[in-house]
């Protein structure tokens, strides 16, 4: 890490401030055979035919083996300890140590194995979404197979004649709350018109879980973490492209909500499906699509507008983080009715606003405890009394703090605070989540990043090569650095 910073000071003259503070942030990325992938990155990667491997940023790659003509890859279904934002470390069910699941990539045509072992304490079952394949290879439990049970094994065996953007997940409906679910790329036996100079994908996923609570509820109806790639804003890594290309950005969702992603500074078009590839004729502009639940969608421009551009879901709650203890009167007082009877845990209002001291951020999200008891308890450090953190609160170290740009009688107006909770403007923590995508964002980006939210950075060419000279020098510092066979595409 030393050195990193020394490269970074003497080759970018850049101050201390950057590299600075404590790195408390690292992305758990290793695979079950504790091989750092996180930065494997195969974007840069391009075949004779023109085609680039998917990056999937901040998810690993699955590896594969060839047996004969076979491609075999290893799945395990297992908990999870996973970081989703600084500090903030839960418990997830995934596949090879992470959650979303390492991505595959295999050519239209492969023959493939995949080996899926349940390390879970319950039957799994491994379902192939949109694959044609045969029946008993479908992974339906009950139907088509026995579930996986505890310790279990079930290896699939097919031949894949489709090309898009597909997925896999656990079949077990209250797995996949848990985080099970992984991106399936089959890239087409004919490269795709036009060519892609960069191909990203993004899982989205949501999860409820309290303060101070490291198991999701999974039977939650509501969430307070939003999750691209198994990360919320801003610990999310950018997609970093260079002025000019043309990128594709294949998005999945599998999980309660519906995600209308919106990408600011250029029109895009809807180029596939989770059936694959979508004809030219049917190609219009926009600039935000409607992901539904078990959907995939590939969106396509070229990045013509140099800049660094939000890619982010655009419902309200899901540009937050850990909404249920930030907004509202809560985030000032001691303490507060967290909860009250069912019809005004649902949000069905007898008095007051949603977020009066009477109700509370807890109204109509069911999280837990906070709707099934009434009592007072806080979970945000501020107070009326004491509104700015102290830097002796350990949790708060590496936080940059805006300058409160609140008005004087700000307590006073109903409603207040929405997204003044830190009296901030915003907490910013550019530090914590330091990484070479980041280099040259404007100071206090990260305070204004949340929930399904990233970057799409469109960069000139000087400014693209910085980063990927940073990444590289990052690499290079990597305890470990495999040659994996079977990144896929290659098309040699
Ligand atoms: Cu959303």
């Amino acid at each position: 890490m030393k050195n990193r910073r020394d490269f970074l000071k003497n080759s970018l003259g850049v101050g201390a401030g950057f590299a600075a503070a404590p790195r408390l942030f690292a992305a758990p990325q290793a695979n079950a055979a504790g091989m750092d992938m996180k930065h494997m990155d195969h974007a840069t990667v391009r075949s004779n035919s023109g085609m680039v491997s998917v990056e999937t940023p901040d998810v690993a790659q699955l590896p594969r083996h060839m047996d004969g003509s076979v491609k075999e890859f290893h799945l395990i279904a297992e908990p999870v300890k996973q970081e989703i934002f600084p500090g903030r470390v839960v418990d997830l069910w995934g596949y090879n140590g992470s959650a979303p699941g390492p991505t595959i990539q295999v050519n239209q045509g492969d023959r493939v194995r995949i080996i899926v072992d349940n390390h879970l304490p319950e039957a799994t079952s491994m379902h192939w979404h949109g694959f044609e394949v045969p029946s008993e290879m479908d992974g339906a439990p009950g139907s088509s197979q026995d579930p996986i049970p505890p310790g279990g094994r079930f290896v699939y065996e097919f031949t894949l004649h489709q090309e898009g953007t597909y997925f896999y997940h656990s079949h077990m409906a209250m797995q996949e709350m848990m985080g099970m679910i992984g991106a399936f790329i089959m890239h087409p036996k004919e490269p795709y018109k036009p060519r892609a100079d960069k191909d990203f994908a993004i899982i989205m996923q949501e999860y409820a879980i309290l303060p101070n609570i490291k198991v999701p509820n999974s039977m939650n109806m509501e969430f307070n973490w939003l999750t691209f790639n198994g990360k919320s804003g801003p610990a999310n890594t950018p997609l970093i492209v260079r002025h000019g290309e043309r990128v594709r950005i294949r998005l999945i969702n599998l999980g309660m909500d519906h995600h209308p992603i919106h990408l600011h500074g250029h029109q895009f078009v809807v180029t596939g499906t989770e059936g694959g590839r979508q004809p030219q004729s049917t190609w219009g502009p926009g600039n935000t699509v409607l992901v539904g639940v078990a959907q995939s969608r590939d969106v396509e421009f070229v990045a013509s507008n140099p800049g660094d551009w939000m890619l982010h879901c655009h419902l309200p709650h899901h540009m937050m983080n850990q909404m249920s203890s930030m907004v509202g009167p809560m985030s000032r007082r001691n303490g507060m009715p967290a909860g009250l009877d069912m019809e005004r845990g649902m949000g069905m209002l007898r008095q007051g606003s949603a977020t009066s001291e009477e109700n509370g951020p807890s109204l109509g999200r069911g999280l837990g405890v906070g709707s099934t008891a009434e009592q007072a308890m806080s979970n945000s450090l501020l107070t009326a009394e004491k509104p700015m953190p102290h830097q002796d609160i350990p949790d708060m170290q590496g936080m940059q703090m805006g300058k409160p740009e609140v008005s004087k009688d700000a307590n006073s107006v109903p409603g207040f605070p929405q997204d003044a909770f830190m009296e901030g403007p915003m907490m910013a923590m550019d530090q914590m989540v330091d990484k070479p995508e980041n280099f040259g964002l404007r100071p206090g980006w990260s305070g204004f990043m949340a929930g399904m939210m990233t970057f799409v950075r469109v960069l000139p060419p000087d400014k693209y090569d910085q980063i990927m000279e940073l990444r590289k020098k990052q690499e290079g510092n990597k305890p470990m650095k495999m040659d994996m066979p079977g990144m896929e595409p290659h098309h040699e």
